[in-house]
């Protein structure tokens, strides 16, 4: 696919089996013994082999020995970037601490925000780069990535700075969301709504004004944010024009996902804790439910999220790591999938359509390059690793 000469390159995919993932059709979207017609990286032409047109005749074709072809993955929700690891929270964990006891001792969130901010934009990059390799390596080619362990403008600034940075070191697409709303920092702890009107919304300014936010995200908790204190930033996101989502419903129901419909979310994540009015609301918005099953694993989540209710209902549902070194020290897509499958009985085919078509969704519009045309299922170019 590299090369600098004009001339598209062309050639036809053919002994494949392609899960376009089509609403609807077979499951996966499934067409067997199909062909792939694609020229400098898009795909112009897709369907049965026996169907080709003839103007693809004469072009070069690549057998793939009866593959099974998939969408590219999109990990739609990660904190890839961060400073340090938490290896001595785990142990406390394991010793019976929970999430909430660690974070409220100024361990959690807050301890990787103190390693973040002594980091270097290059630092944060260098960290970044061989988590962004364990993901390209399973074919992942889009990944969502926060800010959130700065909660201070210049380190909030720094961390969107090297996440927008990754794509010159790695083919990789990077879309960011502001999680400037994800703990309150020390100096802070007492005025919660203080933080968020005096660095954070300022924050949210700055970085929008520095280049494109693809959508502003907060942690609604007990231990984070009430949703009162979240509404605030997400009016001056409206009026930014920005979408939002939400890390909600993740330990507690504080309403969190409904807040978020009420603003058109682009997603509701985790939602362990989710009751039907959330569903209901989070159907009626179009608002897609991310779900991580890498941080119930690791906090030892009792409460699956309700993917039966949100099936009935409709919801889009995404599956993703949470990448980060707290709740979720996982790089493996492949491995949410099968989490997906295994704790929360979701099927095979809605974890395929979880890492691509409601990934992309749940990731927003913005995904494809810059003057990259929007295809349909916005799944975009065909990866480097076709085969899935
Ligand atoms: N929920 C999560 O699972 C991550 N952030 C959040 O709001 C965890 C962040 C961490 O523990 O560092
Ligand atoms: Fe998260």
């Amino acid at each position: 696919m590299a090369g600098g000469s004009m001339q598209a390159e062309s050639h036809v995919l053919v002994e494949l089996r392609a899960a376009t993932l089509a609403q609807g059709v077979s499951p996966y979207g499934l067409i067997e013994q199909a062909a792939i017609a694609v020229t400098d990286g898009q795909i112009v032409w897709i369907g049965l082999e026996a169907d080709l047109p003839t103007r693809f005749a004469t072009w070069p074709r690549t057998p793939l020995g009866n593959r099974l072809v998939t969408p590219a993955l999109i990990d739609c929700h990660t904190h890839v970037v961060h400073g340090g690891n938490r290896a001595t929270e785990f142990e406390l964990r394991l010793k019976g601490a929970t999430y909430e006891e660690v974070a409220r001792a100024g361990g959690g969130i807050i301890s990787t925000v103190t390693a973040t901010r002594s980091a270097s934009v290059d630092d944060l990059i260098a960290q970044a780069l061989p988590r962004i390799d364990a993901m390209l390596a399973e074919g992942v080619s889009t990944l969502e990535i926060k800010s959130g362990y700065g909660l201070d403008r210049e380190t909030e600034l720094n961390m969107r700075r090297a996440a927008r940075a990754l794509p010159q070191h790695r083919p990789v697409r990077v879309v960011t969301s502001f999680l400037g709303a994800h703990a309150v920092p020390a100096t802070y702890t007492t005025r919660p709504e203080a933080y968020i009107h005096e660095v954070c919304i300022p924050t949210l300014r700055a970085a929008h004004a520095e280049g494109r936010v693809d959508a502003v995200d907060g942690f609604c908790e007990t231990i984070a944010f009430l949703p009162d204190q979240i509404r605030p930033l997400f009016d001056v996101a409206r009026d930014l024009g920005l979408p939002v989502k939400l890390h909600a419903e993740q330990l507690s129901n504080l309403g969190g996902a409904q807040l978020a419909a009420s603003y058109g979310a682009l997603s509701a994540d985790h939602i362990e804790y989710l009751d039907a009015a959330g569903v209901d609301a989070m159907a009626a918005a179009g608002t897609v439910a991310v779900i991580l099953p890498g941080a119930f694993y690791t906090l030892r989540e009792t409460q699956a999220p309700p993917i039966e209710a949100l099936r009935a209902a409709g919801v889009a549902m995404a599956l993703a790591t949470d990448c980060n070194p707290g709740s979720a020290p996982m790089t493996s897509l492949l491995l949410a999938m099968n989490m997906g499958c295994t704790l929360f009985r979701m099927t095979p085919e809605e974890a395929l359509r979880g890492v691509t078509a409601h990934a992309a969704q749940a990731r927003g519009p913005h995904g494809l390059r810059q003057g990259e045309p929007r295809n349909a299922r916005g799944s975009g170019r065909l990866g480097r690793r076709a085969s899935g």
